[in-house]
């Protein structure tokens, strides 16, 4: 794993918004933080929990992350992998420790250059799961105070960001992308003990770009809905003809993948060129190009 490459990347991609990053192959990744207070009345202060669940469906060589918060009451203390991600990252441990703990914490922020991933990357997998969890303190909290954790806009490095194995490129290609990020974080209730659950249901519709594209012969087609709705995805030619359904049937709250072999409804494999594909749910109507090229 080139790690220093990684902080290179992370460089780059410093000035990248927090949208939809349309090198992520398939389905959105997501990054959803969870947190969790407790009081600990005999040293006078706040236990705080913060939790990192992760959705990826390609494997994950390699990853960035930070943060920062806006109450300097708020101290980190340590961090720790999950045991999902301990077997496969390099002693569980975080790779640039200088950029960690002491350092941060009067900045406010939280930097690391990677994950040392190790045996393949992480697995993908079909729902949030558990990568690592943060443990801060927090020395001194008055009823209406309120903390803002953000990944957002991290100063210097950047967002949060995967490499990924690249599909359309030779072997031991590799592409990175800024996963979707659900934003600022809001820690408002000093005493609540929340329960940490992993985002499951996706807040909004969604159409993903096909990936790979270009493709040939075959491509992947994601969404996502928030509630059951019929869904119908359609692909047509540039000319607006129906060329073949991917799908068309009632489907529960989720994130899917279609498939499409670049095959007609005649069974006919279609000619190179751009094709539109339409997602239909509920009242949302998305449509977006791909190209088949031969
Ligand atoms: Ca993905």
């Amino acid at each position: 794993m080139q790690l220093r490459s990684l902080l290179a990347l992370l460089s780059l991609l410093a000035a990248t918004a927090a949208a939809v990053d349309e090198n992520d192959p398939g389905i959105r990744d997501t990054i959803e933080l969870a947190v969790a207070t407790q009081p600990d009345e005999a040293r006078g202060q706040f236990n705080v929990e913060l939790k990192l669940y992760v959705f990826n469906d390609s494997t994950v060589l390699g990853a960035t992350a930070g943060f920062i918060w806006d109450n300097p009451n708020l101290h980190l203390d340590s961090a720790r992998l999950s045991a999902l991600t301990n077997s496969r990252f390099d002693g569980g441990t975080f790779l640039y420790p200088a950029d960690n703990v002491d350092s941060s914490n009067a900045a406010q922020q939280f930097i690391f250059g990677g994950f040392a991933i190790t045996s393949g990357g992480v697995s993908p997998a079909t729902q949030s799961r558990l990568w690592a969890t943060y443990y801060f303190t927090l020395s001194d909290w008055t009823a209406d105070d309120s903390i803002v954790i953000d990944s957002t806009l991290v100063p210097p490095a950047g967002h949060l960001f995967f490499v990924v194995p690249d599909l359309t490129a030779p072997p031991g290609g590799q592409r990175s992308f800024v996963p979707l990020w659900k934003g600022k974080l809001v820690v408002r209730d000093r005493t609540r003990m929340p329960p940490l659950e992993p985002p499951q249901v996706p807040e909004d519709y969604f159409l993903g770009q096909n990936y790979p594209n270009p493709f040939n012969p075959g491509t992947q087609i994601s969404f996502e809905l928030p509630v059951g709705s019929h869904v119908t995805l359609t692909v047509y030619n540039i000319l607006g003809q129906k060329v073949t359904t991917l799908v068309d049937q009632s489907m529960s709250a989720g994130r899917y993948v279609a498939d499409w072999d670049g095959t007609s409804d005649g069974g006919r494999q279609v000619s190179s060129g751009v094709y539109l594909y339409k997602l239909e749910a509920g009242d949302f109507i998305k449509t977006r190009k791909m190209l088949l090229l031969k």
